[in-house]
């Protein structure tokens, strides 16, 4: 049995199933009553994107029907009412991650966006040839190639702390791989393509103890951890706000205050700058300065009003009711022949990915949405990590608030029918 399939079982002996109205919380997501293929809809692709609740949906109505302004620009009632909703906003993102100050939470479109605005604004202007950014084996694309574009233009160098079988961070090697090189650690605090949780807060102390900052990719992190900051010490944060039950295009950089004042903006427009002469611009003060342009103001009201709902439910609740699902889906998918599961990780969240040994994973997703049974299928955006694992793909269920064992139960249904359809059932 694998390292975390034997968690599973003792975490399954000795935790109750927590206490998460579930029902109740499936009442404010109408997406999910519905049926797929004459089936009911189950939704296992939460790490692609979550569902929304009703009262994120009614934030987005009720913004365009009675407040749509612009922000920042209008003495008008309209646009101090849309700035309002939008400065609350960003407060509420800062009390969500313990952040010290509003000034420190820049809104930008995602997680993308944002490690980009972090490469650029933070690593580029400090970034010499020879230089070495250290990131890890089991990093998301957009963790990945911003890094590569910099590195390749200053003449630096990405380097990769290993993994292992499980899918966990070799600490070893990472702490030898810290050296006097080494300018910035940018690390996936959650795996999307394996679940693993990696142990950020020793990382950052690590890297702290030789002066170098920390950027964490918390895209996996946000919906299902709660998240401090301050506590963590991370040098930068981001999120996106589709993962965590709020709208699409709109996401978070956290950065640490001094750091973000010191760093020249990612891109020039309206609403950045201070004045602007053909001579000269002097720019805006923090958060203002890294948002260039009419922002996403809807986008960022709904990531408000996905926060609050979030808060009410309680993210210590939802990641004991996710961890029961991890366990169960693990220890379920196991008495299936033929599954093998990639990251089984001691700490995992939300996550599980496996593959059935002679059926390709688009197959498997495709079956098991005839049954109704949405999972994503791919590579995750995780070339290498499907590299290190020798598949070209996994199938891989991701879990909100919102599911159920009995989800659960219908996916590992739905895996009979796709055994029964390649004949080794
Ligand atoms: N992962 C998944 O299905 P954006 O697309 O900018 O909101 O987030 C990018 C991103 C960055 N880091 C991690 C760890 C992620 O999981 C993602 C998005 C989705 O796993 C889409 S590929």
């Amino acid at each position: 049995m694998t390292g975390f399939a034997e968690s599973a079982k003792r975490g399954r002996e000795t935790t109750h199933t927590p206490a998460l109205d579930v029902g109740r919380i499936r009442r404010d997501f109408p997406i999910l009553d519905q049926r797929i293929h004459g089936k009911p809809l189950v939704y296992l692709d939460n790490a692609a994107t979550s569902q929304k609740p009703q009262s994120v949906i009614d934030a987005l109505t009720h913004y365009y029907a009675f407040d749509n302004s612009n922000v920042h620009r209008g003495v008008h009632s309209l646009s101090m009412r849309a700035t309002q909703a939008y400065e609350d906003s960003r407060k509420k993102t800062q009390r969500f991650i313990s952040a010290a100050d509003p000034s420190e939470i820049i809104f930008v479109r995602g997680t993308t966006e944002g490690i980009n605005l972090v490469a650029q604004s933070y690593g580029r202007p400090r970034l010499r040839a020879g230089d070495e950014v250290l990131i890890s084996a089991m990093e998301h694309h957009s963790n990945i190639v911003p890094w590569q574009i910099l590195c390749e233009e200053i003449g630096a160098s990405l380097r990769v702390t290993p993994m292992n079988e499980n899918g966990e961070i070799l600490i070893d090697e990472y702490e030898m791989l810290l050296t006097p090189k080494t300018r910035i650690v940018s690390i996936v605090h959650v795996s999307n393509s394996l679940g693993t949780i990696n142990p950020i807060e020793q990382m950052i102390e690590m890297a702290h103890a030789r002066q170098v900052p920390v950027v964490v990719d918390g895209a996996q992190a946000a919906p299902h951890i709660e998240v401090d900051v301050q506590k963590l010490d991370c040098d930068f944060f981001v999120f996106s706000s589709h993962k965590m039950y709020g709208p699409t295009g709109i996401g978070v950089v956290y950065g640490k205050r001094d750091l973000l004042d010191a760093m020249p903006p990612y891109q020039g427009g309206g609403d950045m700058i201070a004045s602007v002469t053909f001579e000269k611009t002097t720019y805006n003060t923090l958060p203002h300065k890294f948002e260039a342009g009419t922002p996403n103001v809807a986008g960022v009201v709904g990531l408000g009003a996905a926060i609050d709902y979030v808060q009410s439910v309680g993210l210590p609740a939802i990641a004991a009711h996710e961890h029961d699902l991890v366990n169960y889906a693990t220890e379920k998918l196991l008495t299936i022949d033929g599954v093998r599961l990639i990251g089984t990780a001691k700490r995992k969240a939300g996550i599980v990915s496996f593959v059935l040994e002679g059926v390709h994973p688009h197959d498997v997703g495709t079956i098991l949405d005839n049954e109704g049974v949405a999972i994503r299928t791919g590579h995750h955006c995780t070339q290498p990590v499907m590299d290190f694992f020798k598949v070209p793909a996994t199938s891989r269920a991701s879990f909100a608030m919102y599911n159920t064992r009995d989800d659960i139960d219908a996916l590992i249904a739905a895996m009979t029918k796709v055994k029964e359809v390649f004949g080794n059932g």
